[in-house]
């Protein structure tokens, strides 16, 4: 009743109680309705986005390289802790708000207006699915005769793990042909959310690798399948990253080695169902696009709805190979747009921020990592220089800046001697390395041909130094294969602490460090780790029925994941098959390897129809 509250406001007085009487309702009205938009606004950030839920997605939908949660208290905690998660997304969605509600109504509608026609026009622009292509004169391919090693040792090595590829080739297709992935125990097929429907991601994977060790007739019966069965119109959901890496590079490269017509029309009809991912403000393009209607959107999960560096970053080399087999410039035009956002914008000492948001075009939070998240962006600036013929001199500018800032903030020694690189959160280091963080041993040594002289040796050395603590990590586990992630924290060194991050999936990080390293100095260590390498996969993950990843590589015996995943087929038995084989196989002057491991020529200078010049 009305006496209580005012009582209790007022004390004695009658009129000044009533009145506040009055004044206290209308303020638990107040409270009332504030805790009523609190939680409206947590149902429309919090609940699960419906959409994924009926695609049964949900819970497993985080991309290939996103870091597995961080359980610990301290840095990383106010993101883990659901309440503060809460807190910081409703400041900054009332943020958002207040931003466009201070903004006068014409200038709203201008923005909207200018989106829309800059969407429309991009869209006049973008080549029909189904539309012909130049005809094109194919180069034939340099290095790609299968030669015997010399060495009868090392041929019979390599027969070896040429026999894993029909092991691994076989399995899948019996037990899995035309789905996406193959379960070796359970034998059938596994499919992830990461590709929507499109089918049949092991067969592009493993073509490049089926033609480089000499396998003709799974080659075509690859390319049959491709031609009577890889589909694009599919209404689901799709990584735009994953697809682009695996499918888009898979099909190139097979192209590029083959010469068949098909596989270059396929990669540029799936190139143009890809371009819609790019309709947003900045033109950084979402992290998941629907195929069939060209909605894009990005990960739930990633800071303050951004897009993530390693997703847009590794779009590049792909995407200049499209312009170049379709003679339309509209891909690479796409790809030198990311550059330029980049360009405008201030790195926090200057490194570059796993998040960016791409309606704003500025960063999301400033989390650092050269693993999961950032990592094959650098890769894809070095990259793009040498495919370039070393003519795109700002990927290589943007390259060793970027390195040498990453050596400042993030490259660590510990006390026991190993070279790591440590995460980067907001100034906070993390001295965790991820398996997926090993791929830059090969890197940096890769890159050491662009170094000034001085530092080449420096960069060699820094590659060879990272290998070594990436072989540290494989080798203080029983399974002799190395753990998703490793520390150097709290009295251990290159071991994982936390049972989440104990697992092993086929990953080829480790193996392809070797490669480089092996191909750069030729010191027999690298062949040496590499069978080391191969011991391991075959006493724990071949089974009869292919290749499983391992759930904890500490364990005396397999706990088998059930996942042959493609990339083992795509790189880790390539790379394998490489260190292996003599130096006049894909020469390295001539062949860029995609972050899945596919070859795309270098583009040169005087054959390329797409110019890239310094700003
Ligand atoms: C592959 O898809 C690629 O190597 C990608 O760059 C990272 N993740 C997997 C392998 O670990």
């Amino acid at each position: 009743g009305p006496g209580a509250p005012g009582a209790g406001l007022g004390g004695g007085r009658k009129g000044a109680g009533a009145a506040a009487f009055r004044l206290s309702e209308k303020f638990a009205l107040l409270l009332v309705f504030s805790a009523f938009a609190t939680l409206c606004f947590g149902a429309i950030f919090f609940l699960p986005d419906p959409s994924k839920l009926l695609s049964g997605v949900l819970f497993h939908a985080a991309p290939a390289r996103a870091p597995p949660a961080d359980p610990r208290p301290g840095p990383g905690a106010r993101a883990q802790d659901p309440l503060a998660r809460i807190r910081e997304n409703h400041e900054r969605a009332l943020r958002e708000a207040k931003d466009t509600l201070q903004k006068p109504p014409e200038e709203i509608q201008r923005d909207i207006l200018r989106d829309k026609a800059e969407v429309a026009r991009d869209q006049q622009r973008e080549p029909e699915p189904e539309h012909g292509l130049p005809a094109l004169d194919f180069a034939p391919p340099v290095g790609v005769e299968n030669r015997e090693p010399a060495d009868p040792a090392v041929a019979e090595k390599r027969a070896k793990i040429a026999e894993m590829m029909k092991h691994a080739w076989d399995n899948y297709k019996l037990y899995a042909w035309g789905l996406n992935e193959l379960k070796p125990i359970s034998r059938g097929g596994h499919s992830s959310s990461l590709f929507g429907n499109i089918k049949g991601a092991t067969i592009v994977d493993a073509l490049d690798t089926l033609f480089i060790m000499g396998m003709k007739d799974e080659f075509q019966e690859a390319k049959l399948w491709i031609e009577k069965n890889l589909d694009f119109n599919v209404n689901a959901e799709i990584s735009v990253f994953e697809v682009n890496i695996r499918f888009v590079g898979g099909l190139l490269s097979a192209y590029y080695l083959s010469g068949e017509e098909i596989f270059r029309k396929k990669a540029v009809e799936l190139g143009v169902k890809l371009l819609p991912a790019f309709h947003t403000p900045s033109g950084i393009p979402w992290a998941l696009l629907n195929m069939k209607s060209g909605i894009g959107r990005n990960w739930p999960w990633a800071s303050g709805g951004s897009s993530i560096l390693a997703e847009f970053g590794t779009l590049h080399l792909e995407f200049m190979h499209l312009s170049h087999l379709s003679g339309n410039p509209i891909f690479a035009e796409k790809v030198m747009n990311i550059r330029t956002v980049l360009n405008k914008l201030k790195k926090p000492k200057g490194l570059y921020p796993n998040y960016l948001n791409p309606s704003s075009g500025q960063w999301g939070q400033h989390h650092v990592s050269v693993g999961g998240l950032g990592d094959s962006f650098y890769e894809y600036l070095l990259k793009a220089w040498l495919m370039s013929d070393e003519t795109d001199l700002e990927a290589k500018r943007m390259y060793f800046d970027a390195v040498q800032a990453i050596e400042t903030h993030l490259i660590r020694k510990s006390s026991g001697g190993l070279t790591y690189i440590a995460e980067w959160k907001g100034g906070l280091l993390e001295h965790k390395m991820g398996h997926l963080t090993c791929f830059a041993g090969g890197m940096f040594a890769l890159g050491a041909r662009g170094a000034p002289e001085a530092l080449a040796q420096h960069y060699l050395e820094l590659g060879a130094e990272i290998a070594r603590t990436c072989h540290e990590s494989y080798n203080r586990t029983f399974m002799k294969l190395g753990p998703e992630a490793f520390r150097f924290d709290g009295g251990v060194e290159a071991i994982a602490t936390r049972q989440n991050e104990k697992y092993y999936i086929l990953r080829p990080e480790v193996i392809e460090t070797y490669m480089y390293m092996w191909r750069l100095t030729h010191n027999p260590k690298y062949r040496k780790w590499a069978w080391e390498a191969v011991e391991a996969l075959e006493s724990h993950c071949r089974v009869t029925g292919g290749y499983s990843g391992l759930r904890d590589v500490y364990l005396a015996h397999e706990n088998y994941d059930d996942v042959q995943q493609s990339f083992f087929l795509a790189e880790t038995l390539k790379y394998l098959y490489l260190i292996f084989s003599d130096d006049d196989l894909l020469p390295l002057e001539h062949w860029i390897f995609n972050t899945e491991a596919h070859l795309l020529p270098v583009l040169r200078a005087d054959k390329k129809e797409v110019e890239v010049k310094e700003k």
